[in-house]
């Protein structure tokens, strides 16, 4: 709590209250500015859920134009006017491709129809691979996206965009083989940050969360496990298997509140859901509350049915700090694009209220 009042009084632009802002009389973040409202539905009268589905669920479907297969597991984020997205989409041959896209209202989207071309070092843009679960970020001017890329073995892939126009690769991250990498919306001490789960080749029966820092988004070190697998040790089984950092880090009063995966292996195959743990907030791998159960898991007919069932996979959050709103977009049975909400400050409450950390 000491490290928290400092950081409020310090008035450098820290604390969840200074990121507040007003444009147009719409609040948004200043760190993803845009000046469109969120989605939003109140949550229905008969739940208690901390996290609840949209009725109009998935926003984009199987099928969403003539021959697309599947389009999910996809990052959007404040742009313009609107919103921009990043989309895992794959076509009848099934061989995933980012797409760029574009919404006025987070909820309907013009997805190109071609995929992304990226400018850049030809040794890195290399052959035309494969790409998928991207996740997007503004640090200063730029948007970053990272996603899981073919280099002789899958491995976090980068990019950065100014107007999702023209997009240029850098470095890859890491090695072979890696998946989940997701960055922080800022510099700490100088450095990116960047969670990343180690993997293998294949569907991975393994994977905790670690931590890599970089100077110059191009040299990563420092690598600092923040979360195993597992659970079983205290009464829970949800996150046994493996897990993997799901959207961008969101900055709270109590340190950031990441969203993850979490994967059971059952009879049946894999199950993934989701849930929430709170990073320290100057050392963020370090694990201040992660909470002993999913706070959402497949139970629609969208989430338990497709190409492959039983999937929850969040990618991306759209966040109002004033109305306490919070829009998290989430893959469904890798087949469709879903949205869920969720009040932050209730969230956080949560997290903090029903912890294991392990
Ligand atoms: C993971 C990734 C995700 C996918 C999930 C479930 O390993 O490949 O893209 O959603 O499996 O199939």
């Amino acid at each position: 709590m000491k490290k928290q009042a400092e950081r409020t009084d310090s008035g450098n632009g820290m604390a969840a209250i200074a990121l507040e802002a007003k444009r147009d009389g719409v609040s948004y973040d200043k760190q993803s500015a845009s000046p469109a409202s969120i989605p939003w539905q109140q949550r229905p009268a008969d739940s208690e859920e901390i996290v609840w589905r949209h009725l109009d669920n998935p926003v984009i479907g199987r099928n969403f134009v003539p021959g697309a297969q599947g389009i999910y597991n996809s990052a959007v984020i404040p742009f313009g006017d609107g919103f921009a997205g990043v989309f895992r989409y794959e076509k009848k041959c099934r061989y995933p491709r980012l797409h760029s896209g574009f919404s006025e209202d987070g909820l309907h989207w013009h997805i190109e129809p071609q995929p992304i071309k990226f400018a850049g070092d030809p040794e890195v843009v290399g052959k035309d691979d494969y790409a998928y679960d991207p996740r997007v970020t503004k640090i200063d001017d730029t948007y970053y996206i990272t996603w899981c890329g073919g280099h002789e073995g899958p491995t976090i892939s980068l990019a950065s965009t100014q107007d999702f126009q023209t997009f240029t690769r850098l470095e890859n991250a890491f090695l072979p083989f890696n998946r989940n990498g997701v960055l922080f919306p800022r510099k700490m001490g100088g450095k990116y940050m960047m969670l990343s789960r180690p993997s293998d080749d294949g569907h991975t029966p393994f994977g905790d969360i670690y931590l890599s820092q970089s100077p110059d988004m191009c040299h990563w070190g420092k690598h600092r496990l923040v979360m195993r697998r597992g659970g079983d040790h205290v009464g829970q089984w949800w996150q046994r298997t493996k897990i993997g950092a799901g959207p961008i880090p969101i900055e709270t009063n109590d340190g950031w509140l990441l969203l993850y995966h979490g994967v059971i292996d059952t009879c049946n195959g894999f199950v993934y859901s989701m849930g929430a743990a709170i990073l320290d907030f100057d050392e963020p791998w370090r694990v201040l509350y992660r909470t002993n159960q999913h706070i959402l898991t497949p139970e629609t007919d969208y989430e338990v049915t497709g190409h492959v069932p039983n999937v929850i996979f969040p990618c991306a959050t759209l966040c109002d700090r004033q109305m306490d709103r919070l829009v998290i977009y989430y893959g469904a049975a890798d087949t469709s694009s879903c949205v869920a909400y969720a009040h932050l400050s209730e969230l956080v409450a949560f997290t903090k209220e029903n912890s294991e950390v392990f």
